[in-house]
């Protein structure tokens, strides 16, 4: 296994350049993404072993059957986050590994997995955080009904609980759901993720219904850990931007804003769902009738941090002749709209900017400026940056190694757009980097690599690219270097 590189000297940084004491830096991935081991101990499948497996819905028809062996590697694993110097380790638990079917007893030995990794994790000193759900819904709850269906928030509050008992003496930080929008928009509006539907109703009914599960599993949570525990959600909150000053493109902006993100921090953080998006959306669903007593309560008990993940500003105008507008917005290709209700809005990609090999434009100040409008929306709520990177096109060369200097600028730009916003009020405790490795990339299947570790998926060889090794200084510093890369 490759060591860290000697060849980047540990410097004293300026005070400039620091970060906040106590600020967190770890790496993030997610169990379908790169445990593998899909059907080992007991593991039953979920919506994404279904979804992978059906012809036309993954590049190369690529699965998550073997991923990057995290489930066997771990231990390796581990030991590369400590050599990189890692603080923390945000991770998810797959639902239908600890808990077949999503009901019913858990099965010790998917339980295990987590015990161990966990254990591994503290030994070498570094903090796990815990996400109970990125994406990874078990068939037969989907094969019920799904997340369009109230009973699955009560699935879910079960197997927090089987997970709080099982780790919640030794995971002090947990995440209800990564990225919600996704599993609702994309998995029920426009398909392009599992379990593939498209119906704009049963996607604003799923939102609901991971909102309800959302508070449910929080007050789980909180009743069965130590109150020094931290609880969390991560939204992929839209950075939402008017094409023009017109006021048509300015109603885009607000419409994509209410159905992107406050369809989440409203209910979580005020308790009510906002009146534009009730507006927006009434002919698809009766909210009267969807959200019943007592939800808003549940939904909106207090998280102690928010998890924000950030890639890539969203530029959008209605649609109007030669404005070029397209219905990509940069989450996959679809003749249907994750966006119920708004159907119209157009989406651009702003002029004059570089893209990752998703073709999502590079922009840090979209960063500083959501971190900025959380704080200024919700003050007081300590933030946490938990996914932010880039897809570059990384290969080995003939000395075996990887060098990704346009990654290096993009933490570099991303990480100053956090310290900038931290000077400026965010409070903001840590940045996680998505991802530590290679690994599945859902629609876009192994075709796409977002670590600072890159994978030989061949051999399921580890190669820490030069960007994990400049992650590992700054790091060390605990701050920037003074001059971005060349
Ligand atoms: O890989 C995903 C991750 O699972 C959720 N957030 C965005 C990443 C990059 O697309």
């Amino acid at each position: 296994m490759t060591a860290v590189r000697p060849d980047i000297a540990p410097k004293q940084a300026p005070e400039a350049t620091r970060f906040p004491t106590g600020f967190v830096w770890g790496a993030a991935t997610a169990a379908y993404q790169v445990e593998g081991a899909a059907a080992e101990d007991g593991r039953t499948p979920s919506i994404w072993d279904t979804f992978s497996r059906t012809p036309g819905k993954v590049r190369n028809g690529d699965t998550g059957d073997i991923a990057a062996d995290h489930y066997h590697l771990y231990r390796d694993d581990v030991a590369l986050m400590k050599r990189l110097g890692l603080k923390a380790y945000r991770f998810s638990i797959s639902w239908s590994r600890v808990q077949p079917t999503g009901r019913g007893p858990a099965v010790e030995r998917g339980l295990d997995f987590y015990r161990k990794l966990v254990d591994e994790l503290l030994e070498a000193g570094i903090t796990p955080v815990a996400t109970l759900y990125h994406w990874d819904l078990p068939q037969e709850l989907e094969d019920a009904g799904g997340w369009p269906q109230r009973v699955t928030a009560d699935r879910f509050a079960d197997y927090a609980a089987i997970m709080a008992g099982a780790l919640g003496d030794r995971v002090g930080t947990w995440t209800t759901f990564n990225e919600p929008w996704c599993s609702a928009f994309l998995g029920y509006g426009s398909g392009v993720h599992a379990p593939g539907r498209t119906e704009p109703a049963s996607a604003l009914r799923a939102a609901h219904h991971l909102n309800l599960a959302h508070g449910r599993a929080i007050e789980v949570l909180r009743g069965q850990l130590p109150a020094a525990v931290q609880t969390s959600v991560t939204l992929n909150l839209h950075q939402v931007r008017p094409l023009t000053a017109s006021a048509a493109d300015a109603d885009a902006a607000r419409r994509i804003d209410a159905v992107g993100n406050r369809i989440f921090t409203g209910p979580m953080l005020r308790g009510e769902y906002p009146e534009d998006l009730i507006a927006d959306t009434r002919h698809l669903v009766d909210w009267s009738q969807l959200v019943q007593d007592g939800d808003l309560a549940a939904i909106s008990r207090p998280v102690d941090v928010l998890g924000v993940n950030y890639y890539t500003p969203t530029l959008v105008s209605t649609p109007a002749e030669g404005a070029g507008g397209t219905r990509n917005d940069g989450h996959g290709a679809s003749d249907h709209s994750p966006w119920p209700g708004s159907e119209h809005v157009a989406f651009h990609l702003a002029e004059g900017k570089e893209r990752t090999a998703m073709n999502w434009s590079i922009d840090p100040n979209g960063l500083y400026s959501l971190l900025m409008d959380v704080t200024r929306d919700h003050p007081g709520l300590p933030l946490m940056v938990t996914e932010n990177g880039a897809a570059f096109d990384d290969y080995v060369s003939p000395e075996g190694r990887v060098e990704d200097p346009e990654r290096i600028a993009y933490l570099h730009g991303h990480l100053d757009a956090v310290q900038r916003a931290v000077a400026d009020g965010a409070d903001v405790r840590g940045y996680f980097l998505w991802s530590l490795m290679d690994n599945f990339e859902w629609a876009y299947g192994y075709s796409k690599r977002f670590g600072a570790v890159y994978v030989d998926y061949a051999s399921q060889r580890r190669i820490p690219k030069a960007s994990a090794h400049w992650y590992a200084d700054v790091i060390r510093r605990h701050g920037l270097p003074q001059t971005g890369p060349a």
